[in-house]
């Protein structure tokens, strides 16, 4: 038995599966999850010392890459000012002011400590604004772990193969109308069917938690007309996208300003933290200015403010972003010529620093294509490249996510193990 494996026991005894997020356990892939213990710019390190290249980044949010000076300097200096005081602070301002310049269709935000309660809170905010019950979600998304989204999810949920949970009361989930990821069709029957019930329309613009979706513009360009004909509200789940995918996040790709948005982990850097925001019009009927109640002792939690602000520094600069799709080609251009090379079916997509990886030679535009991929190759390329010191989501079902910290060494390590894996597969 390793020293992993020891901790990995150690942990099951007091810890439900050893986790305390599903998608951590390798359930998807088999095998012991690497306990990690510090991480340094592209790169994570087990118990025994052993460095990883990392292309998970806490699930999206170490864009800079790990311990990153400047936000280390800026949670050390919020750590000696106090941990927390349940009060207004002027760090939660400066990052609420950041994030509606950033993201316009935000007039007004209001931080949570996750991107779940972003997602709860702002589908009971489109209840309470509209005074409808029923809201659209579209299968293979995943909104977090609150009762009403957990109704055919992606991410931990089809990894472990139960995309809805039990303990959803059935009450609960009959006003959560699932239809098929990017099919206008589908969007414009529901309105049909559902006219004048719908309170809000919650989408991962860009999908993030069924491998990776870029959808069509014209299924976005629907669920925009739709919703504005019919009163309904537009939630984009920009919780893996915003901020990723491109400044501005899939919003500005696409062109489309959502009612609400909801936002997670990447606004603190890395620190528990969430968000919401949209239209005034909207936001004002959150307590304490409107009946709809939402609070949180932790919310807007001063070290997560200002290491999240120590960020938008940084992400600001004029190349950030085409520097991470630089490296991207890079790495992806790579793989792809490493898989033909020994004739294993793959394709890959990304945006900004947000990637996927499919094994597949047939479509990737929706949830079947996505179940249709080859799940033994991924498993095998998944413990290869992890054999060989490269650290990907343990899930086909995950995107990926690339940093300013990784350096081309790093990129063309990753391809040298691909190569070899590869080689693995298609020899099988
Ligand atoms: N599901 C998220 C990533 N797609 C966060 C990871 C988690 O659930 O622990």
């Amino acid at each position: 038995m390793t020293a992993n494996d020891t901790l990995f026991e150690a942990a099951k005894i007091h810890i439900p599966g050893g986790v305390n997020s599903p998608v951590r356990a390798f359930n998807g892939v088999g095998g012991t999850p690497v306990f990690i213990e510090r991480a340094r710019g592209s790169k994570i390190y087990d118990t025994e010392g052993r460095g990883y290249i990392d292309y998970i980044g806490s699930w999206g949010p170490m864009i800079l890459g790990h311990s990153h000076p400047h936000v280390i300097e800026a949670v050390k200096v919020a750590a000696e000012d106090g941990l927390s005081f349940g009060t207004p602070t002027p760090f939660e301002t400066t990052v609420a002011d950041t994030i509606c310049r950033i993201m316009p269709s935000m007039d007004k935000v209001r931080m949570t400590s996750s991107g779940t309660e972003a997602t709860m809170s702002a589908i009971r905010l489109a209840r309470g604004f509209t005074g409808r019950d029923k809201i659209v979600k579209f299968e293979g998304c995943y909104h977090g772990h609150s009762d009403s989204l957990l109704v055919k999810a992606g991410s931990g949920m089809l990894t472990l193969g139960v995309p809805t949970s039990a303990g959803v009361p059935a009450d609960f989930a009959k006003h959560t109308l699932t239809l098929p990821y990017n099919d206008p069709e589908a969007v414009k029957a529901c309105f049909t069917e559902y006219a004048g019930q719908i309170a809000a329309v919650i989408v991962e613009p860009i999908a993030g938690n069924m491998n990776m979706i870029i959808p069509d513009q014209a299924f976005i360009d629907t669920l925009r007309s739709e919703c504005s004909s019919d009163g309904a509200v537009l939630i984009f789940d920009e919780v893996m996208s915003g901020f990723r995918v491109g400044l501005g996040g899939a919003q500005a790709h696409f062109g489309v300003t959502p009612d609400l948005t909801c936002l997670g982990k990447i606004i603190g850097a890395g620190l528990p933290v969430g968000a919401f925001g949209g239209r005034a019009e909207i936001m004002n009927c959150i307590a304490p200015l409107g009946p709809v109640y939402q609070a949180g002792t932790l919310s807007g939690n001063p070290l997560a403010m200002r290491a999240g602000q120590a960020m938008f520094e940084l992400l600001e600069a004029p190349s950030f972003y085409s520097e991470l799709e630089g490296k991207l080609d890079h790495l992806l251009g790579g793989l792809k010529a490493a898989a033909d090379k020994h004739g294993v079916p793959f394709k890959t997509c990304r945006l900004g620093g947000m990637f996927g990886l499919f094994f597949t030679d047939g479509a990737t535009d929706n949830y079947e294509a996505v179940m249709a991929c080859n799940a033994a190759h991924f498993k095998q390329f998944f413990h290869g490249m992890l054999d060989r010191g490269i650290y990907l989501a343990p899930s086909s079902f995950e995107a990926g996510f690339i940093s300013a910290a990784h350096t081309r060494s790093d990129l063309d390590h990753t391809i040298v193990a691909a190569d070899e894996v590869f080689a693995l597969i298609a020899s099988a």
